[in-house]
């Protein structure tokens, strides 16, 4: 029998008629419930780590909207926790972690061995989540890619321009491929756990691709995403992985090809037309709305909507925002976006 969950359809190749629909950040703070159960939870990290309360704030948009694919509630930020980093949230500002700023701060990191003592409790979401999901809709599990994590737990929050990680790239080359190589390797360990927890899918979210340029871009980007994506289809095959080099520009040709990804998410500094002709012809792609139309809505967010189908009408797609949707968004215009979408077929 046929596979029936568009998302895994579309991730194998297929063109279908209306792309199917999930948002980054579709569990988030401009949900009314979500609110409600973090303030049950207490705070962000607690909500994170609390199996039920996280598996039920991933349900919330999936029952709000119906999107078909359902994401982990979880953070990047907790495979640096997982590795012995202090990591605590402040309330309107992000995240803090401890700094590693050469070999000693590096030395007291935790073997890749340890992580699961603090990481299981995220595969028990994943456990309830595969049990309480609508049947046509996908789970998807996710980390941040080594590079990404690293900019955070070199500088001890994120910062506009990453301008510690890449210090430390020029000044400690050693220590800073050697932080690479740990959290390549974490993180093959994670999502593999990941997957037998119940994710059909995993997403490589690489939020600060972008600031790498030219070789550094291959060699820090590209190669730690080749070295994942080959060694969970060595232990686990036929799980598709998405990867999204935000802001990669260029570089997003040839990512497929590059890396063995099924799937290349768009950030929306990219044309969807450029996009297809460019990146789409490769495999399937994932994106590209502007988040602040979920702010803004109206007639731009229609039409911004219809391009973007249109653009990517003749191959295989996933409709999704270029980035997380922002507290402020509205879910009416989450709605009218998803309206759009599907009845886009037709218009
Ligand atoms: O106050 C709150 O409720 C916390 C806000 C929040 C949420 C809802 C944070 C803090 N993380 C999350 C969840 C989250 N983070 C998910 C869950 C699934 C979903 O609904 O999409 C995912 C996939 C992430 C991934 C994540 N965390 C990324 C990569 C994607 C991206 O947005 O670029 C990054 C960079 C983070 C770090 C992080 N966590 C939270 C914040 C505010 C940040 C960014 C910090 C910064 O750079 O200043």
């Amino acid at each position: 029998m046929g596979q029936q969950k568009t998302i895994l359809r579309a991730l194998a190749g297929e063109t279908l008629d209306v792309p199917p629909i999930w948002m980054m950040r579709q569990a988030g703070r401009y949900l009314p419930e979500y609110r409600a159960t973090r303030a049950e939870a207490g705070d962000f990290l607690s909500l994170c780590y609390n199996p039920e309360l996280a598996a039920e704030v991933t349900l919330q948009p999936i029952r709000r909207f119906g999107f078909d694919a359902a994401i982990l509630f979880a953070d990047i930020l907790l495979v640096p926790q997982a590795l012995g980093a202090d990591l605590w949230f402040v309330t309107g500002e992000g995240p803090r972690l401890s700094t590693i700023t050469g070999d000693a701060d590096f030395a007291r990191l935790k073997p890749v061995s340890d992580i699961h003592e603090t990481l299981n409790p995220i595969y028990e979401t994943l456990r309830i989540l595969s049990g309480a999901l609508p049947r046509e809709t996908t789970l998807i599990g996710f980390a941040g890619a080594p590079w990404t994590v690293a900019t955070y737990m070199i500088a001890g929050r994120g910062t506009p321009d990453q301008a510690p990680a890449h210090a430390l790239m020029t000044q400690n080359t050693a220590v800073f491929e050697a932080l690479l190589a740990r959290i390549t390797e974490a993180t093959i360990e994670y999502l593999c756990a990941q997957i037998e927890a119940g994710a059909e899918v995993v997403k490589i979210f690489d939020s600060w691709a972008g600031s790498l340029k030219g070789a550094a871009f291959d060699k820090y980007a590209l190669a730690p995403a080749r070295e994942i994506t080959a060694a969970l289809k060595a232990r686990h095959p036929g799980i598709p992985v998405i990867g999204f080099p935000r802001e990669a520009g260029e570089k997003y040709i040839g990512f497929h090809q590059a890396t063995g990804v099924d799937c290349v998410a768009l950030d929306n500094s990219v044309d969807p037309e450029w996009a297809a002709a460019n990146v789409q012809i490769d495999g399937c792609v994932q994106g590209n709305l502007a988040s602040r139309h979920m702010v803004t809505g109206g007639e731009a967010l229609v039409s911004d909507t219809r391009r973007i189908v249109k653009a990517f009408s003749g191959g295989p797609h996933i409709f999704n925002l270029g980035h997380g949707i922002t507290p402020d968004g509205d879910p009416d215009n989450v709605q009218l976006m998803i309206d759009t979408v599907r009845e886009g077929a037709s218009a």
